[in-house]
């Protein structure tokens, strides 16, 4: 997040530009291809989940998943890995798939979204799926909980940073303003927040729902 008071940014912070070349991104194109395959399937196995705001939100996740990040599909909580928090939960078909193509569980264990008993379950759970690292499905949540983890990394002197995805819908919700301001007033710039803006939201456009 951008900060007013650099002097306050946590010890240790790494930077967050990242170098990227042509055959970075058709590699990068390749895979997101592969994760957009895979939440058509999801979704349509399960007859159901939302899969218009995890294929909008697709090129982030993988940039991320497959490029940024740095996680341990060996060990889920190596506590010093960067934390990857899905504020738009309904969207966690990407994010079941980008976890399966990383490693953290079998890629056929895809086709048990939103069935009795699977680890993954219609929003995503804190301690059921490997590699989710928040609950999420009231919207508005995710940007304050990084928030919190960000503050912790600070405080605990660590250098993992955490990356939240939003929708441009979820900017309607107070909560995710007040986060951004305690972000920018604790100046947290191991915090890195991406709008996913597709332009609609489950009622309408989203100039139309708040302008
Ligand atoms: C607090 C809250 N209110 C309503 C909903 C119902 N809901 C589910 S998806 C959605 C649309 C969200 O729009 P956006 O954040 O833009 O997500 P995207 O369009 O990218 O999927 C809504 C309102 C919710 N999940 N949480």
């Amino acid at each position: 997040m951008p900060s007013r008071d650099r002097s306050r940014a946590g010890a240790g912070a790494r930077r967050s530009v990242v170098e990227v070349s042509e055959e970075l991104i058709a590699g990068l194109k390749k895979k997101a291809v592969t994760l957009r395959k895979h939440i058509i399937r999801m979704t349509h196995n399960a007859q159901s989940g939302h899969p218009g705001g995890s294929m909008s939100a697709c090129d982030i996740v993988t940039a991320l998943y497959f490029h940024v990040l740095r996680v341990d599909p060996s060990n889920p909580t190596w506590p010093d890995r960067d934390r990857f928090v899905l504020s738009k939960g309904h969207a966690c078909p990407v994010w079941y798939a980008a976890l399966a193509e990383r490693g953290f569980f079998p890629v056929e264990e895809l086709m048990t979204f939103r069935k009795l008993n699977s680890r993954l379950q219609g929003h995503p759970e804190l301690g059921t799926t490997p590699g989710v690292e928040n609950a999420a499905g009231a919207e508005g949540q995710g940007l304050s909980f990084s928030v919190g983890l960000a503050l912790a990394a600070r405080m605990d002197h660590k250098a993992w940073r955490t990356y939240c995805v939003l929708g441009d819908g979820e900017q309607d919700v107070g909560q995710t303003w007040e986060a951004a301001m305690a972000a920018s007033k604790y100046g947290l710039d191991s915090l890195t927040a991406f709008i996913d803006r597709n332009g609609i939201q489950q009622e309408g456009r989203t100039e139309d729902i708040m302008p």
